[in-house]
């Protein structure tokens, strides 16, 4: 049985994983030269052949893929093999514009789900644990992708999807789940609503694996204290399979990404200039080992580092840093960058729970931010004198942090949505 920690690919030296991307990266520029007439079209406009590729040295040369390239192929314009070799398709929400559709051959899936058997693998998963998957599943990645992994580590699989907080909680009881995966906010929410039915002592967890949304470190300790166990973050996008491009291990400081099946580059994002280690930009991906829709150097728009400092684990496989949001999350606001991340983090840091929600609108041609901010119940039976003290410690806290003056809002416990999926956590009413 194997367990998906392979350690002649996980801890290959780095001249092992470069001889593999090099090799791997010829081939697929060719193949996607010879079947994907799109980039073929973006790389002929830059004067290339395949040819002129003859290792990652050469990758720079290539031109990047955007989501607006994927918008503008769909639904099939970037398909690699014939349609009736694919097997499934897997989607974006859509919400920021036109649906993403990704492509899988049989192939695809089966690397897809080694790569999310790894992670849990690295989150100490093994054949008799008990994965309780409750991202969704259907045209979002999350579900299908780790279902697939704890099918491969020989875990006892929960196909839960998400929503129907009791019946989770019933499942992960009666079937004494040990490793739950979904998204974080829906982590706290579901830590919240144990503890609140006083079963805390009942959960049988050990490990959790969030990710699709950002989550700050504060968040990570809060839900670990909440649950009693240890928080990976894992990583992945649509366009780059799903979930498992990236995962954490037991050392929690960044995510290893599979680098036999992923070549990863920062640039800067606004010149496109390959930035070198330790810098933070943007994270691009080649994918070099998928069939069907394979992405030479795909512009993530998430925002972070990459460190090759010798892991405690053993994994020599790059690591990246949490994403510090998206370029396109990013707000802009009376000109300043503003992040969501940062705002979760100054509540946390001060004792509130990561339920919150921005609100920016523009007013008489300026810009305003309100952050609305959930009280725990023991806050909200303070005095009214004691709220509106917290809340101006809230807001001088966040003008240290964003340099700008917010207005903050505390409100009712459980007043603002909860989400089963990715959290809503910017309301921007100046694109409404
Ligand atoms: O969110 C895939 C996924 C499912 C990853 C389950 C992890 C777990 P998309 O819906 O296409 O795919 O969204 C991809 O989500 O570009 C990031 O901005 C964000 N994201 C994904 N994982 C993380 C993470 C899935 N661990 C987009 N931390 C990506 C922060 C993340 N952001």
């Amino acid at each position: 049985m194997p367990n998906y920690y392979q350690p002649e690919i996980e801890t290959a030296s780095q001249e092992q994983i470069r001889a593999w991307q090099d090799e791997r990266l010829v081939r697929q520029v060719r193949h996607v030269w010879d079947n994907v007439p799109y980039y073929r079209k973006k790389m002929e406009q830059k004067g290339l052949t395949p040819e002129d590729i003859r290792g990652v040295e050469d990758l720079h040369k290539l031109p990047f893929l955007s989501k607006d390239d994927l918008r503008e192929a769909y639904p099939c314009g970037l398909l690699a093999e014939p349609l009736e070799n694919c097997v499934r398709i897997q989607s974006t929400s859509g919400t920021t514009g036109k649906r993403v559709v990704a492509f899988y051959t049989q192939h695809d899936v089966d690397l897809w789900e080694d790569c999310c058997a790894r992670a849990i693998v690295a989150a100490g998963g093994t054949k008799g644990d008990v994965c309780h998957v409750s991202y969704g599943y259907g045209l979002f990645t999350g579900g299908p992708g780790l279902n697939g992994g704890s099918h491969k580590v020989g875990c006892l699989t929960l196909p839960m999807s998400s929503g129907n907080t009791d019946r989770q909680i019933q499942f992960m009881v009666d079937l004494k789940s040990t490793i739950l995966c979904c998204t974080p906010s829906y982590a706290a929410y579901l830590a919240e609503s144990i503890h609140e039915r006083g079963l805390r002592d009942q959960i049988c967890l050990k490990a959790g694996i969030f990710g699709a949304e950002a989550w700050s470190e504060d968040m990570r300790r809060d839900i670990q204290d909440k649950l009693g166990i240890r928080a990976y973050d894992i990583y992945g996008l649509t366009e780059t399979s799903g979930p498992g491009v990236a995962f954490e291990c037991g050392e929690q400081t960044g995510m290893h990404i599979n680098e036999d099946h992923f070549i990863a580059e920062i640039i800067d994002p606004d010149t496109g200039e390959v930035l070198p280690e330790g810098s933070k930009g943007e994270l691009v991906f080649t994918s070099i080992t998928k069939e069907a829709f394979p992405l030479l150097r795909y512009r993530t728009r998430d925002i972070c580092v990459l460190s090759r400092k010798k892991c405690s684990c053993g994994r020599t496989h790059v690591k990246m840093s949490k994403p510090m949001g998206r370029s396109d999350d990013m707000l802009i606001i009376r000109g300043v960058n503003v992040f969501p991340s940062q705002i979760e983090t100054v509540l946390l840091q001060q004792g509130y729970p990561a339920n919150y929600q921005l609100v920016v609108d523009r007013v008489n041609n300026s810009d305003t931010l309100e952050v609305m901010v959930e009280m725990t119940p023991k806050m909200a039976s303070d005095s009214l004198a004691d709220i509106t003290r917290m809340e101006k410690s809230l807001v001088a806290e966040m003008k240290a942090m964003l340099g700008i003056m917010a207005k903050v809002k505390l409100v009712a416990p459980k007043t603002i949505t909860r989400s089963e999926g990715k959290a809503v956590r910017v309301i921007d009413k100046r694109k409404i």
